[in-house]
């Protein structure tokens, strides 16, 4: 449990960080959010999230109380209150108190919320022994309803995805866009292996820009590994050779059965583990 919450403009107790029941994030899921790991007390690729955040932000006119100089202090200063040298800082802007409808302009001043804790990991023999996932039937927001580069905070679509993978018995799933062509998981970006090249769906497919897969991306590359991004379909993933998820939480994590079809030989494959070794290094400092 967090010991002190950054509120607005100031470090509180968490008893006193509360929002009112007419704030807009609460009614209408009007605001944006980042997830952000903390590494060795080095705050993982933070000019990216806060860059994310900020534009999110611009993207549905909310305006964040503080520029990005003050808010890497604010964040720098949550950690240290909390004593977080590994863990996980949740950044939530929302619309702020107004009225019993929909109109954002009524909402004076927009709300600033960062949680520094541990995080919750998934097990260890899940990245050892990789993850089964399923293909969701919940189509992925079509991405000029809602653009899925903004990380808003209404998850519903996502949500409605987990359930289906929960109810599956197992924890993540695949989701398809309005063509039928992957889009991402639901907290995840989706990464296939196919003689020794690594494709990846364009952002245009309907997925967030993840920070770890740029960085993903990039360390592939330079281990000389060919990275293609373009559309692709179920068919797919089930003959891929190794299949993987990047995100926050999961970091690098390998899948070995989509829909009861196994991947590869059942387990992470070779490629798979060597970018989990690469992120590793990166994140920790010890490789450029
Ligand atoms: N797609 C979606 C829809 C996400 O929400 C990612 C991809 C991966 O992006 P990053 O930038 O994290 O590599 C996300 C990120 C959680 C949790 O508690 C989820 C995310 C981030 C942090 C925590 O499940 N999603």
């Amino acid at each position: 449990m967090a010991s002190k919450i950054w509120l607005d403009d100031t470090l509180v107790d968490p008893a006193d960080a509360v929002v009112s029941v007419f704030d807009h994030g609460l009614l209408y899921g009007d605001g944006v959010f980042e997830g952000i790991r903390v590494y060795n007390g080095r705050v993982f690729e933070l000019a990216a999230h806060l860059k994310r955040l900020y534009e999110s932000a611009r993207a549905i006119r909310l305006t964040i109380r503080m520029d990005a100089a003050q808010l890497t202090d604010a964040v720098e200063q949550t950690i240290r209150a909390n004593g977080i040298t590994d863990g996980y800082i949740r950044l939530v802007v929302t619309r702020g108190t107004g009225t019993l409808g929909l109109g954002p302009f009524g909402c004076k001043e927009s709300r600033l919320i960062i949680i520094a804790d541990r995080i919750q990991l998934y097990p260890e023999e899940m990245y050892v022994h990789g993850m089964k996932v399923i293909s969701a039937s919940t189509t992925r927001n079509h991405p000029l309803a809602l653009p899925p580069q903004i990380k808003s905070l209404n998850y519903l679509n996502n949500i409605l995805a987990k359930i289906e993978a929960l109810d599956s018995g197992v924890m993540e799933a695949i989701m398809y866009n309005h063509e039928g062509y992957v889009a991402e998981a639901t907290g995840d970006n989706v990464f296939i292996v196919r003689n020794g090249v690594i494709y990846t769906p364009p952002i245009s497919a309907g997925a967030l820009d993840g920070i770890t897969r740029r960085v993903v991306i990039d360390l592939a590359r330079r281990q000389g590994i060919t990275v293609v991004e373009r559309n692709l379909t179920r068919f797919e993933l089930y003959v891929c050779d190794e299949f993987f998820l990047t995100g926050t939480a999961a970091e690098v994590i390998g899948i070995v059965d989509i829909d009861g079809r196994a991947i590869g030989d059942g387990r992470p494959g070779p490629i798979t583990c060597l970018l989990r070794e690469k992120f590793f290094a990166y994140a920790h400092g010890k490789e450029a």
